[in-house]
């Protein structure tokens, strides 16, 4: 079966996208979501300009060794744009595995380990109360597992508190817009809203939080430390991600489990943090980990030390990647939890799946592949528009990690 042509498309239907469509001589297609907030036109060159010429006329069966060409064979790897372009080529060709072999995703990685995949929802709110009333909403919808976020008192646009309560979208058009911080105020404020929390609904709802990396390991070690009554899921990205070794005294402070690795990008960011069991959770995504293909390895390597995945399930990466991920953490045995920020109506209309929300836990359906189709004439009425993250200086004005 050869690759006849690869085609990469930009889209915004609510937010940016970026997409790849490989298609073979035998008339089936695959998608690859090559998503990268603020960064896409680079990951839509990497791949028009780099990989496309290279993919035609190849095998399109041969997955693993056409990774390998692009990984091993390039002599400058890693980094969030090649793995996010490579990673694109992988998810498509294993689409096009799971239709020419007309079963589901799952089936090629070892069939389904669990019924469903469980996912957490994102709650934020300006302040305690707001954020309260949220997950409730969340647990009124079903959701098993809840990310709670809220504004902190004297901070101008604290990370996770979002405009659109239902579609958080951490992007603005234009450029970047600026963040406050402050350390201090933070780790006064978080415990208090997770006591909150639990005095309200009590110990059933999985509770999660995300620092963001904006802590040192001695500030992560206390939160964690505080947190502890309200026994949280996880505690996610406290310090720096590089800062393998930060992990070490956190673990020293607190029994709260820890999660990490939304921006990581090959195995090589994880082997400290792995073989010393210094994190509960690896939060790798498809595609900014490379694909289907090491995600896999990845997990596996993590089960040894009993670690699990809790994969990144942003809004800015595309329902493509969200199908991808359901089919892998329906087959691993060490599945954590996945998250899920449910994507605009826009979005879900460029891009109609067949995986579905039901009683806190997504269903991969059963069309062959990821399920996921891409619907190129109504993406041609949402262009690019630029949009960055956002940037983050503390209150005296200091640059800081946003
Ligand atoms: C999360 C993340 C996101 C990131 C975003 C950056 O846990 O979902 O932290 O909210 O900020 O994906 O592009
Ligand atoms: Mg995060």
């Amino acid at each position: 079966m050869k690759i006849t042509d690869a085609k990469v498309f930009v889209c915004s239907p609510g937010r940016n996208f970026v997409t790849l469509k490989i298609y073979t001589d035998e008339g089936l297609y695959g998608l690859g979501d090559a998503t990268l907030n603020g960064r896409e036109l680079s990951v839509a060159s990497y791949l028009e300009d780099h990989l496309v010429p290279c993919l035609i006329g190849r095998d399109a069966r041969n997955i693993e060794d056409i990774w390998q060409y692009f990984y091993r064979g390039a002599y400058w790897r890693r980094g969030p744009v090649t793995m996010a372009a490579i990673a694109a080529v992988d998810m498509a060709l294993w689409d096009i595995k799971g239709k020419a072999l007309n079963t589901p995703l799952y089936n090629l990685l070892g069939g389904k380990s669990r019924h469903g995949v469980m996912v957490y929802g994102h709650a934020n709110g300006a302040d305690i109360s707001e954020t309260v009333d949220q997950v409730g909403q969340y647990i009124d919808q079903g959701y098993l597992a809840i990310r709670a976020q809220c504004g902190i008192p004297g901070v101008k646009g604290t990370y996770g508190v979002a405009k659109d309560k239902m579609f958080y979208e951490p992007a603005e058009k234009g450029l970047p817009p600026e963040n406050e911080w402050s350390t201090e105020k933070y780790l006064n404020h978080i415990p208090k809203l997770f006591q909150t929390l639990r005095d309200k609904y009590g110990d059933d709802p999985h509770l999660l939080h995300d620092c963001h990396h904006r802590l040192t390991p001695i500030e992560a070690g206390r939160l964690g430390k505080e947190l502890e009554p309200y026994h949280l899921f996880w505690l996610e990205d406290t310090v720096p991600a590089e800062l393998q070794e930060g992990f070490r005294i956190i673990r020293q402070h607190t029994t709260t489990p820890l999660a990490v690795g939304e921006v990581f990008n090959t195995v090589f960011d994880t082997t400290t943090l792995f073989t010393e069991q210094l994190i509960d959770y690896c939060r790798m995504c498809v595609v900014h980990s490379g694909g289907i293909t090491p995600i896999r390895k990845i997990a596996s390597f993590a089960e040894i030390y009993r670690i699990k995945m809790g994969c990144h399930g942003p809004t800015d990466v595309s329902p493509v990647n969200m199908a991808a991920s359901v089919h892998f953490n329906m087959s691993i045995n060490n599945f954590g939890i996945q998250e899920y920020m449910r994507h605009t109506p826009e979005t879900d209309a460029v891009f109609p799946h067949s995986y579905t929300f039901r009683d806190g836990y997504l269903l991969p359906g059963d069309k062959p592949g990821f399920g996921v189709d891409f619907d190129e004439k109504l993406a041609k009425k949402y262009p690019y528009e630029r949009a960055y993250l956002p940037v983050n200086r503390k209150i005296d004005g200091t640059m800081f990690d946003w």
